[in-house]
Order: structure tokens, then sequence, then C-alpha cells
């Protein structure tokens, strides 16, 4: 064995440590900072030129605000999102890009306790995104007390050992006299992390503060999608999520719940405009009704409205016509809600 004795004159070069004679701040190793940051949990910050890259889940139970501040930090509306909890339905990525970073958010429809094929498919999709994620944004709903499926969300996070960044978000609808007390609160649940952040996602504000604490957690790497990337859904699919995001604004009642759209049919015409073709899917046969209206002013207002977002999503002219079928009780049915692309 090589040994070296300790202490061996051989080990050079042996620096002196500390000096009494200066400040404290100029003894501290070169290092320091790096294994403080690893002690809080955080990485050094960047070095100049050093690009980072990586995974962001965003968790949280329904209707918190997890997709309004996907697309707020993405900048494009890449998920639907409604005042109705479960809007989102699918994992879905959304990519943001800045010189230094660039991250990969996954948002995931909340964690709920499922009732239906369906609801066993969303939780599935949101639970799968924690393990494979390199930073977990927690989204809370601030305005109110940690409820059970809080509590049962942070549950899983702690034990998924991920760094967690707490969005306390919905800020706007909180007492100030609360804040502090209920900043207290939601950060006991995730052992004090030292990342958290009072957001309003319907504003932005203080968003670009929650994106610095999640690039701190971000590894270094090189960009991971090509950069003017900024998910990974098909222009139809994104079409199909603006249609039924109208839906959800202009339907009331159980309606939206049961409705899905696909979109079947897609041309360029001669005169410019792009021609879409859309089936919107109710599960009861009453529904379908509804979802017309009277004379067909009910799906009217359902094309104008997505028309818009979908023109601005494609920055073309759009053409729309939208059809409605019954497939009964679609989402009971593991068979119907896989053949609609969930898995
Ligand atoms: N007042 C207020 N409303 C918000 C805020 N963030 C989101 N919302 C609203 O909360 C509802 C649910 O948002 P959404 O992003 O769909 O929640 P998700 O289910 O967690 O993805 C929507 O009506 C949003 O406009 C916020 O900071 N303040
Ligand atoms: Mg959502």
């Amino acid at each position: 064995m090589d040994t070296q004795p300790e202490n061996s004159e051989d080990n050079a070069p042996v620096e002196p440590r500390s000096d009494p004679s200066k400040p404290n701040e100029e003894v501290l190793p070169d290092d320091a900072a790096e294994v403080l940051a690893r002690i809080l949990g955080k990485r050094p910050p960047p070095e100049a030129g050093e690009h980072r890259s990586g995974f962001v889940a965003l968790v949280g139970r329904p209707n918190v605000g997890k997709s309004t501040i996907l697309n707020a930090l993405v900048g494009t509306k890449v998920a639907i999102t409604s005042h109705r909890p479960q809007t989102t339905r699918r994992r879905i990525l959304g990519i943001r890009a800045t010189p230094e970073a660039q991250a990969i958010f996954v948002d995931t429809p909340g964690i709920h306790r499922p009732k239906d094929a369906l609801g066993r498919s969303m939780l599935r999709a949101a639970r799968g995104a924690i393990p494979d994620a390199d930073v977990v944004v927690w989204v809370v709903d601030v305005s109110t007390p940690p409820g059970g499926m809080d509590r049962s969300v942070a549950s899983v996070l702690c034990r998924s050992e991920r760094p967690i960044v707490l969005a306390l978000n919905k800020s706007d609808k909180l007492r100030p006299e609360l804040v502090a007390e209920r900043t207290e609160v939601y950060r006991a649940l995730v052992d004090d992390t030292p990342d958290w952040m009072l957001t309003i996602a319907t504003t932005g504000h203080s968003l670009e503060r929650l994106w610095e604490l999640i690039v701190a957690h971000l590894p270094p790497g090189p960009p991971l999608y090509p950069e003017d990337q900024f998910t990974d859904q098909s222009e139809r699919m994104l079409v199909a999520e603006l249609i039924r995001e109208a839906a959800l604004h202009v339907l009331h009642q159980e309606v939206p719940y049961g409705l899905e759209v696909v979109v079947e049919e897609w041309q360029q015409r001669e005169d410019g405009l792009i021609s879409i073709g859309a089936r919107l899917i109710v599960e009861h046969d009453r529904h379908k009704g509804i979802v017309i209206g009277k004379r067909g002013r009910t799906l009217k207002r359902i094309g104008t409205r997505s028309r818009r977002e979908i023109e601005l999503l494609l920055a073309e002219h759009v053409y729309m016509d939208l059809f409605v079928s019954v497939r009964e009780d679609w989402r009971r049915k593991e068979r119907d809600v896989q053949r609609l692309g969930y898995d």
C-alpha cells in the first residue's frame, strides 16, 4: 500500500489555511461557495459562459395555477387553463430558454383522488414526472391553508429527495397580515425549504425570481431541445386543446369534464387560409344538444373564441368547422381513454 504518513513534508504544498490577522472571508477556501450551496441543496452560481439545462416538474393539487405559471414562463400558451379543476389532462412539456439556461418544464395534471379511468391516467402522469426532474416546483394556493391533498403531495415530494422550490401562488388573494404565518405553514411541510417565492401567476409577479431559484438547481449542460422549440406538442394537439379551453369557458355545469377534442382535418387552402376540422366528443347524448346550443349558438361561440387563440398561435388566418359526437361514458372506459391518446 502506498500510504503516506500524515503531515509528511512531502505532502506539499501546505499553505496555511487560516491567518488570524485577515478578515474571515479571505480565508474561506476557494470552493466555499460551492460547499455552502451544496449544503443548501443548491448548485454554485453559473460561471461566466456556463450553460445549464434540465427538467423541472410542476406539481400540486388541481387549480392552484401550475399551467398559468408555465405559460407565463414559456411566454406562449402551451397549457390551457381554466377556473375548473383538472383542466390539464396530460403531461405537457413547456420549454423556456434564456442565454444562461434551458428548462424543460413538465406541467402535470393536479394530484387528486382519481374517480375514473381518465383520473387514473392523469395521476400516473403527475407522479411519473417527479423522479425524472432535476427540480420540483411545488405550486400551492397560498390564499387557503394547506388541506389533506397538499399534505400528501408534500410527503410524496419529500420522499422523492428532489430539490423543492415552493411557489406560494395566488398571493394577490392573501390578506397581508397572514403572509408570514401562511408561508411558514407551507414551508414546514417541505422541510423548511429555503427556496420559496410568493407569486401571482396571472400578472407574472415574482415569476422572474422564481425562475432564478429554479435555475440555481439545474445542472450544467447544453440545451436539450432546439432553441426555438417551446413544447413537445404538435400544432394539432395545441389547436385541439385551445378548442377545449374555449369550451371550458363557454359551457356550464358538468358537460366540460367529459369533453374531449380531436382535430381531424388540417388543410392549407389556396386562398391562404388554414382550414381546420375538429370533433368535440361528449360522454352523454343529452350533452350533445347543450354543446351545440339553440340554432348552433353555443358551438359558434366556442369556435369564435378558440379561433382567435388559434390564429395567434399559428400566425395565420383560420377557417374552422366543429362537429359534435357522443362516445357514451368514455372517461370510465380504459380503452376509450387510451384511444383518445392518454396512456
Ligand atoms: N387570483 C389569482 N388567480 C390565479 C393565479 N394563478 C392562477 N390563477 C387562476 O386559477 C385558475 C386555475 O389556474 P390553472 O393554471 O389552470 O391551475 P392548475 O390546475 O394548477 O394548472 C385559473 O382561473 C387561473 O386564472 C394567481 O396568482 N392569482
Ligand atoms: Mg393545469
